[in-house]
């Protein structure tokens, strides 16, 4: 059964990975500025926000999600994160415990590499002052192509014997060995394609070995850059130089420390804030607007106003937010996530036939290019099912496409 998209979030020792998921979750992973904070993974649930499917058929008001929340149409969706230890240069042959680590991000289908632009962190995780940290998405990528390249290599020549004797087609041949990356024939078939070889595997070069495992790299581990700490007075120029080197859809700009401290503001009654939003108000703002109360909220005593003022100049009007949700929603991009609803009901769009059920209350992110008996699949596992409807009753064939917008929308009748 197709498992549920997992984003692991990789980086150096110290660039944030922690306080990345804790911002992004009510998880607890433990900070510190000290390298190797974190040794064991952490997994976490995150929120992607989505467009739900109740905008689309105006039922906004009866959308009730089971998990995770919906005002009207945007939907925040429960996603598995994973928060492992810091990977320095040489962590493919094991420096700092480095290929245990590597092997824990087997399972994930996308990463965020928390990359520490404010230069006061080196490649080891130690405090320093002017680092480069464009650097740091170099050595990082060659760490985990030279990991899986050592893992194939370290059987190159039998795995070429059994490609021989068993006469088998190269995609079978690396699938077998790369499935323990959770990856899928079609995976392997697509990075094949694309660099489009023409010798026989057991003809193919060190070099040409290097390439295939470069293109399994970019499909299996798609990355988004989370260029954190924007909060720091040296973070511009490194952000202006990485964003010369990067392709821009792949760079969100972040300050996750920031996301920890407003989540908790607003925790303890402070302030009022819209998660990983430019909403922000105080007691003082809400006041001003006319609210004599001033909503409620706390009186903040001045080191605190001026700790969220400085906030606000430095991180929320210049970068528009924090940018961690932003992370998530880049990550879930790049991955081409798809959001499906199965329903019970293809004209309610509830569990019951009823015009006041509650609508959508599930919904499941799969990976793009998914079809209908993929999603059935995970869906309803084993159980048999006769046919599969669409929005409003149409028939839809198990072989169709999810997409956004189409065959998003089903309900799996069960029976022979
Ligand atoms: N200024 C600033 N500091 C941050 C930010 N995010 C994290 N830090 C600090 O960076 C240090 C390391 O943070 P962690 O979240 O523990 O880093 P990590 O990547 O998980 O580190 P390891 O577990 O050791 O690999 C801590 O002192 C954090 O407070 C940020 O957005 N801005
Ligand atoms: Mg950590």
């Amino acid at each position: 059964m197709p498992r549920d998209p997992l984003i692991g979030l990789v980086g150096k020792p110290s660039s944030g990975k922690s306080t990345t998921l804790n911002s992004l979750t009510d998880a607890s992973s433990k900070v510190g500025n000290f390298p190797f904070t974190t040794i064991d993974p952490q997994r976490a649930i995150g929120y992607l926000q989505i467009d739900c499917a109740c905008k689309r058929y105006g039922v906004s008001d009866r959308c009730k999600p089971n998990y995770g929340s919906c005002h009207d149409g945007k939907r925040s969706v429960p996603i598995e994160l994973l928060d492992v230890a810091g990977l320095v240069p040489g962590a493919h042959q094991g420096k700092g415990l480095g290929n245990k680590f590597l092997d824990d991000l087997r399972h994930a289908d996308a990463l965020i590499h928390v990359v520490d632009v404010s230069g006061t962190t080196d490649a080891e995780g130690k405090a320093t002052r002017g680092y480069d940290p464009s650097v740091d998405i170099e050595w990082l990528r060659s760490e985990i192509v030279r990991w899986v390249q050592g893992n194939l290599m370290e059987r190159w020549g039998s795995i070429k014997r059994r490609h021989i004797a068993t006469k088998a087609n190269p995609v079978d041949t690396l699938q077998s060995q790369f499935s323990g990356y959770g990856s899928t024939s079609a995976t392997v078939a697509r990075c094949l394609d694309r660099i489009g070889l023409k010798q026989p595997l057991e003809e193919w070069s060190d070099e040409t070995v290097e390439q295939v495992v470069n293109a399994f790299v970019d499909e299996k581990f798609p990355t988004v850059f989370a260029l954190n700490k924007i909060d720091h007075p040296d973070a511009d120029k490194n952000i202006s130089k990485i964003a010369k080197m990067q392709d821009p859809k792949s760079i969100v700009l972040c300050s996750a420390i920031s996301e920890v401290f407003l989540r908790r503001l607003a925790k303890q009654g402070y302030i009022r804030y819209v998660e990983g939003s430019e909403f922000l108000d105080t007691r003082e703002d809400l006041i001003d607007e006319g609210d004599p109360d001033g909503g409620g909220l706390k009186e903040m005593d001045e080191k605190l106003k001026t700790r969220v003022e400085n906030l606000k100049d430095m991180v929320l009007y210049r970068f528009g937010s924090t940018g961690v949700v932003q992370c998530l929603s880049r990550a879930a991009e790049v991955l081409g996530l798809v959001p499906v609803f199965p329903v019970r009901n293809v004209h309610t769009f509830g569990a019951a036939a009823g015009s006041s059920a509650a609508a959508f209350r599930d919904c499941v992110l799969v990976k793009k290019n998914s079809t209908v008996g993929d999603v059935a699949r995970k869906i309803m596992g084993d159980v048999p099912i006769s046919y599969i409807e669409g929005a409003g009753g149409t028939r839809v064939a198990e072989e169709e496409i999810v997409e956004v917008g189409k065959h998003d929308v089903l309900s799996f009748k069960v029976g022979r």
